[in-house]
């Protein structure tokens, strides 16, 4: 193998080149960290997006001026849950349509009159005695429509 001495800029190049070398490694391993950290960020979001939250047949949500589900279904007897979000907002619920209150035969007294009022971060359990189908709505949001569907 021919040698030859090495002058000052020679040793500098060396040097730089070495320099650019361990750059390149670093790179490298960078690459893998940033690929891992993708990786793994795109699995949390495919996690986090396909997650179905899970709802009980006997849970009424509400979130802003919404129900989160449209129906509920309990046995006669059994109370709903009517669930105000921490993030939603004060209601009014009531048996009836478009916010107005409807006399209904067979609707739990809480849902008639004046309504149950309930506020976010609040549970109220009503029991729907009889059987039937009863359309709950709030006075404050005429949108908010609920179907309760109570088997015998
Ligand atoms: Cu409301």
């Amino acid at each position: 193998m021919p040698t030859r001495i090495l002058r000052k800029d020679d040793v500098t190049r060396l040097k730089e080149a070495k320099t650019v070398h361990t750059y390149r490694l670093d790179v490298g391993k960078n690459m893998k960290r940033l690929t891992a950290i993708i990786i793994l960020a795109a699995c949390v979001a495919f996690v986090g997006c396909s997650r179905t939250k899970i709802v009980p047949l006997d849970e009424a949500h509400m979130s802003g001026a919404a129900f989160l589900q449209s129906s509920v279904t309990v046995k006669a007897g059994q109370p709903v849950k009517f669930i105000d979000n921490p993030d939603g907002a004060q209601h009014i619920l009531v048996v009836g349509t478009n916010g107005a209150y409807a006399p209904q035969q067979g609707a739990p007294d809480q849902l008639t009159g004046a309504g149950l009022t309930i506020t976010p971060g609040t549970t109220d359990q009503i029991v729907f005695a009889t059987a039937g189908t009863y359309t709950v709505t709030c006075t404050i949001h005429p949108s908010m429509l609920l179907t309760v569907n109570v088997t015998p």
